[in-house]
């Protein structure tokens, strides 16, 4: 049994829930996030994140650490997923969606190989703006340093152009427990990186750091990046913190050629010690440390709307009528808002479509000047029509393919790209509308504003999976049986000329319309529900806000001795929940 000051984070999470169950639940926060909080701990796992910027080497890292080439690397960016790593006996993959969609396994039986698997989900070539959308990739390995419940996770870098690799590396902070900061030398650390560094140190209770490629570098240069290294860090983090310079392109060569010498002067070994040393002593303390800020966290969102019941129950009825009249005034604003950033999105939407219709255009000329004169030529070398019609034919179904389906991929990869950056800034003003509705009523009724760690992620943009078939064979020479009795070889020679070039030109309009379509509808539908989704999150913030006020007024209508009942309830569950988020900072003993 442990004493007040020295209490478990599960007895923290039970008597969280103990506190909160007689208060009416629109009343206070979900309580979901503190189960999924006990899950973990009950796990038990350590997730230690590799970050940095993109490029700096992260899965190369990762890769040496665990002596094979898995993690796809390049020298373009890769890593668009959060890609977890657990001990396993044999390699395993398994793929998480956002939506229901239920998980995808990888089958060594269904032929493609592991590489081919995770490069289809976790990489921008393979998985584009995650049209995917993939959440997260699972992926089982016998490595010896996953033992005893360690995690790697490989993230998204930070800083390219691909700026929902950057939102994935803010947003699975908060899912993780302490973090390898890769940097390298050339730049340095960039302001991307320092401003990233201030919400890991926000958020992690662990960072390690290390200087990657120091194979581009002599004894002199690596001592000069080393110090510079030290300087920068020296005002972001208590003291400077160690940086361990290493070669982790070395450091995997070495491993896959099982070199030793190599292996220690990639500085991956002291690595590996390091995290062996660390997983030995502090693995448990600092997983704790890091579940603890995350229940904090959550008791402090829970305090917040106690708080604001709370000051809305004991404000004279005049008062609270008239604080609820001021948090209805704000929302025509807020409502304004919500209205100009949904036009902004509509007018985008146009933007996009009228981008699209001029691409599609060009595609029907372009189409039409690479395809025709093929067809023009056998037109004119052939002079039997039966001879024509066939070669014809089989020139029309090989050149289709040729030009649409590498143009399908890139138009689709462009229009998506834009589709998910206007999507990510109009979700970006959605998120600082929500905030303002939370901060207006917490100011209104004098309650300490207190800003979620966790942000909801949102679907990006999906075009429908439409069909990648093309139309080929439609070239059908309908009555060709009827007009060989009828008519003169010339004539019908002519006709049949005629058809053919308005059969091509028609195949290669339907093909065009078809990926005009199939986009069009993708933009509409992703814009339509993306614009609910968020409404439907803002009205939820709203409607919760009013309907603790909204509660308190009902209850001051009940007899007194009530109301005093409920103002002591949700003073004592206060109270109860400040003791117990001031607990979180306490680490548990030497468990
Ligand atoms: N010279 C040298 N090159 C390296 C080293 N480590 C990685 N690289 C190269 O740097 C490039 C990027 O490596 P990745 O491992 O893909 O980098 P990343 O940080 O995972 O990149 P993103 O996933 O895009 O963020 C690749 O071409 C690697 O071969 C190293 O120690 N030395
Ligand atoms: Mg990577």
């Amino acid at each position: 049994m442990t004493s007040d000051a020295n209490m478990t984070l599960d007895a923290i999470i039970d008597r969280t829930l103990a506190a909160l169950a007689p208060i009416d639940p629109e009343q206070h926060a979900e309580e979901a996030p503190l189960l999924a909080l006990r899950a973990r701990q009950e796990e038990g796992a350590f997730r230690l994140a590799v970050l940095g910027q993109f490029k700096r080497g992260k899965s190369t890292f990762l890769n040496a650490l665990l002596g094979a080439d898995l993690l796809p690397t390049d020298i373009l960016p890769v890593t668009a997923i959060p890609t977890f790593i657990h001990a396993a006996d044999s390699l395993t993959a398994k793929v998480f969606f956002d939506s229901q969609t239920n998980p995808v396994t990888f089958e060594p039986e269904e032929g493609g190989s592991f590489g081919d698997f995770l490069q289809a989900y976790i990489t921008e070539a393979g998985n584009p703006d995650n049209h995917r959308q993939v959440e997260r990739v699972e992926i089982g390995h016998p490595a010896a340093i996953l033992k005893q419940g360690v995690v790697l996770v490989d993230t998204p870098g930070i800083g390219s152009t691909f700026r929902h690799n950057t939102e994935v590396a803010y947003q699975i902070l908060p899912h993780c427990d302490a973090a390898l900061f890769l940097v390298s030398p050339d730049p340095p650390i960039t302001e991307a990186e320092i401003t990233y560094l201030r919400e890991v140190r926000e958020l992690l209770p662990r960072t390690f750091f290390l200087l990657n490629k120091v194979d581009f570098l002599d004894e002199q240069e690596k001592f000069a990046s080393l110090t510079f290294l030290a300087d920068q860090l020296k005002p972001l983090f208590d003291g400077s913190p160690q940086v361990l310079p290493i070669s982790a392109r070395s450091g995997l060569t070495a491993r896959l050629k099982q070199d030793m010498d190599l292996w220690k002067s990639s500085g991956m070994r002291q690595v590996e010690q390091n995290l062996i040393d660390f997983f030995a002593r502090e693995k448990q303390q600092t997983l704790e440390l890091s579940l603890r800020r995350r229940v904090k966290d959550q008791l402090n969102t829970q305090i917040m709307y106690l708080q604001l019941s709370l000051e809305a129950l004991r404000l004279p009825e005049v008062d609270l009528k008239n604080r609820i009249a001021q948090f209805q005034e704000i929302l025509p604003a807020i409502e304004r808002e919500k209205q100009a950033s949904a036009d902004v999105l509509a007018g985008d939407l146009k933007r996009i479509v009228t981008a699209l219709s001029q691409q599609i255009e060009a595609l029907r000329a372009a189409a039409k000047q690479q395809v025709m004169p093929k067809v023009e030529g056998v037109i004119q070398a052939v002079a039997d029509t039966e001879e024509l019609e066939r070669q014809v034919r089989t020139i029309v179904a090989a050149q289709v393919p040729a030009f649409f389906a590498p143009v399908l991929r890139r138009v689709d990869d462009d229009i998506r790209r834009q589709a998910t950056e206007i999507l990510s800034l109009h979700q970006e003003r959605c998120e600082q509308l929500i905030e303002r509705v939370r901060k207006a009523a917490a100011e209104l009724f004098n309650v300490p504003y207190h800003a979620p760690l966790v942000k909801k992620v949102y679907a990006h943009f999906e075009p429908p999976s439409w069909s990648q078939d093309l139309f080929i064979s439609d070239m059908d020479p309908i009555g060709q049986k009827i007009s060989r009795k009828l008519m003169t070889r010339r004539f019908r020679h002519r006709r049949t000329v005629q058809r053919l070039r308005e059969q091509t030109q028609k195949l290669l309009n339907e093909n065009t319309e078809q990926l005009n379509w199939a986009l069009r509808r993708g933009l509409d539908e992703s814009f339509r529900r993306y614009g609910f989704e968020l409404d439907e999150q803002l009205d939820k913030v709203i409607t919760a806000t009013r309907a603790a006020m909204d509660i308190a007024l009902q209850k001051k209508s009940n007899r007194h001795q009530q109301m005093e009942d409920q103002i002591a309830l949700f003073e004592r569950t206060t109270a109860e929940l400040q003791v117990l988020s001031q607990e979180c900072l306490v680490p548990e003993g030497s468990s």
